[in-house]
């Protein structure tokens, strides 16, 4: 938002709440691992559309076989973006699901891996779903339900009747609460669940997101601005500042599976809460430079990120 700016009044207009249909809610348990395409209508009044899911994956191996397993059938597209896993990932994709598209992304981070997927999908709809068996792809249907009945994105939210999770600390409750708070004051936008990642949307909305998945990694190991966990705040806000309709829409977080989350609620919480200061009051200033197409400041020193565990 530029400064000086009021916050988004036609944003509260736009936004509201979607807890999702049970009626709407496709059986679970509906993999084709066989390439066995059953009939596959979830809605009765529109017909399924191309649906492009972006995996971002950073050793994940053990964790595929269940993510898989609860994807929808009759998929455009599933992509993979690696982020140079060390374990089976990209093996165990491959032999899951050899339809799946395999990318390599061109820096590091979650937020990169996200920029990435979405330049290679080529469905209508995008699903970002983590890979860390913490997101049910069973949900999807749910959120392409709020696409088509008007809504340009669907946010997941924890917080509806209906969603919940198993895997939030009070920590990371308190602190998504208090930047949720802080977004919906600033830009007046109703979001519920500001740093939950699992989001649906329509592939013409991705150049509102403003993110770069071509520039190299800058050879001095710092990392672009948006690359990492803020990504989702990011999108976002720009979705709001856009004027894009959101529906939230209820969603279930399990725990992580296997392995260790690649997130810290501290410094990952800062990243965001700097995310949201200069995106609403530093945006004009800084809309400069490629990483600046995030209009936030291009890099940030890798010793920040060093500690980052894989
Ligand atoms: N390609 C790629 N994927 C990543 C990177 N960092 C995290 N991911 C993936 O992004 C998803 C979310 O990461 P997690 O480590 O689970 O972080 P989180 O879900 O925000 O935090 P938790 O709630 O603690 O699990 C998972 O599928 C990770 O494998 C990265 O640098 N590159
Ligand atoms: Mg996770």
């Amino acid at each position: 938002m530029i400064d000086g700016e009021q916050a988004t009044p036609e944003f509260s207009r736009q936004f509201s709440s979607f807890s999702g249909s049970r009626s709407d809610a496709p059986e679970s348990g509906f993999l084709d691992l066989e390439g066995k395409r059953t009939t596959f209508q979830p809605f009765s009044d529109v017909p399924w559309p191309k649906v492009s899911v972006i995996i971002p994956t950073l050793n994940e191996a053990r964790n595929l076989p269940h993510v898989f397993s609860k994807l929808p059938p009759a998929l455009h597209e599933i992509i993979i973006v690696d982020g140079h896993s060390v374990d089976d990932t990209i093996a165990t994709a491959r032999r899951l699901r050899p339809d799946a598209r395999i990318v390599k992304q061109s820096r590091s981070g979650k937020g990169n891996a996200l920029a990435c997927g979405f330049a290679a999908a080529t469905g209508d709809i995008i699903a970002m779903v983590d890979a860390d068996g913490s997101a049910d792809p069973a949900e999807i249907p749910r959120f392409v339900r709020a696409l088509l009945d008007g809504a340009d994105f669907a946010k997941g939210t924890r917080f509806a009747a209906g969603g919940g999770s198993s895997d939030l600390t009070r920590l990371r409750r308190a602190g998504n609460r208090m930047l949720s708070g802080l977004v919906n004051l600033l830009c007046g936008t109703r979001y519920s669940d500001l740093c939950y990642g699992y989001n649906v949307f329509w592939r013409r909305h991705v150049p509102v997101f403003g993110l770069d998945a071509e520039t190299p990694a800058p050879a001095d190991g710092t990392w672009l601005w948006g690359d990492g966990f803020e990504v989702e705040t990011l999108i976002n806000m720009r979705v709001a500042r856009a004027g894009l309709t959101v529906k939230e829409v209820a969603s279930f977080e399990h725990s992580r599976i296997h392995g260790v989350s690649n997130l810290n609620a501290v410094r990952d919480g800062l990243r965001v809460l700097r995310t949201i200061l200069v995106e609403r009051f530093g945006y004009s200033r800084k809309r400069s430079g490629h990483a600046s197409a995030a209009g936030l400041p291009d890099r940030q020193p890798a010793r920040e990120l060093a500690n980052r565990s894989r």
